[in-house]
């Protein structure tokens, strides 16, 4: 179609990376351009006035946000090699293991990061039985989407390469290889593979970054907390 794509991101946002992955595996030249969440531009708040959030994607006069329905935009409105599957049947399924990572797993992800004694041990007993659910969902497979990257290898992304860096930071561990061996081996084959390696943060900037941040991340995490 010839018109411009960019998309509005924020460095290291996983939500950005999967904008950003779906492109390149589309073979999609994109401009980035980076948004400072701390003061929002004008042109996020043009384009994302809902949600005020990273990624938005612009194509031409067109502006889609919200991730995961990027990547089902990318994927309808470009030539290049599927995310999602043919068959209707496992489209659905794909987009039901998506959802699941969004409505069931980012929440008791993050707050075991940064909650602390039965709270946090609650919170880590969700997210590992979610993560073994998802973890089922790779037997005998490469990638969820089989032999290459689809549209929940893409949802997942912030588990291959952000999860392993928020452990470090919070000094949790959430999945390791023994407990989840399927997962972990997935996610070096993610993080290694030669077109998602050009849009991953470098993790010794993220990881300043986080470590930065991490009194933030407790005081929000505790400010979120009811009452009593
Ligand atoms: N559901 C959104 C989540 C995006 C999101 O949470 N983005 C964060 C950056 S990682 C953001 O823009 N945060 C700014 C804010 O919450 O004000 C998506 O999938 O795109």
């Amino acid at each position: 179609m010839g018109e411009t794509v960019k998309v509005i991101g924020a460095f290291d946002s996983p939500f950005s990376h999967r904008a950003e992955v779906a492109l390149r595996l589309k073979g999609v030249p994109y401009e980035l351009l980076l948004e400072d969440l701390g003061n929002k531009s004008d042109l996020l708040l043009k384009h994302n006035p809902i949600h005020k959030k990273v990624p938005v994607l612009l194509h031409g006069d067109r502006t889609i946000p919200e991730s995961l329905v990027i990547v089902e935009y990318v994927d309808e409105a470009f030539q290049g090699p599927p995310l999602l599957p043919a068959d209707p049947f496992d489209r659905a399924t794909a987009r039901f293991w998506a959802r699941f990572l969004d409505d069931k797993c980012s929440t008791p992800f993050w707050l075991s990061l940064w909650t602390e004694g039965e709270v946090q041990q609650g919170f880590m007993k969700e997210i590992k039985g979610n993560l073994k659910l998802l973890e089922g969902q790779l037997k005998g497979k490469r990638f969820f989407g089989g032999d290459t990257i689809g549209l929940v290898d893409i949802a997942a992304s912030g588990f291959a390469h952000w999860l392993p860096l928020f452990e470090e930071v919070a000094g949790v561990t959430l999945a390791t290889p023994e407990e989840f061996p399927d997962l972990c081996r997935w996610g070096k084959d993610y993080t290694s593979h030669d077109t998602v390696k050009q849009c991953l943060p470098d993790r010794a900037t993220l990881l300043a970054r986080f470590t930065a941040k991490k009194d933030m991340f407790v005081s929000t995490v505790k400010s979120m907390a009811p009452k009593s």
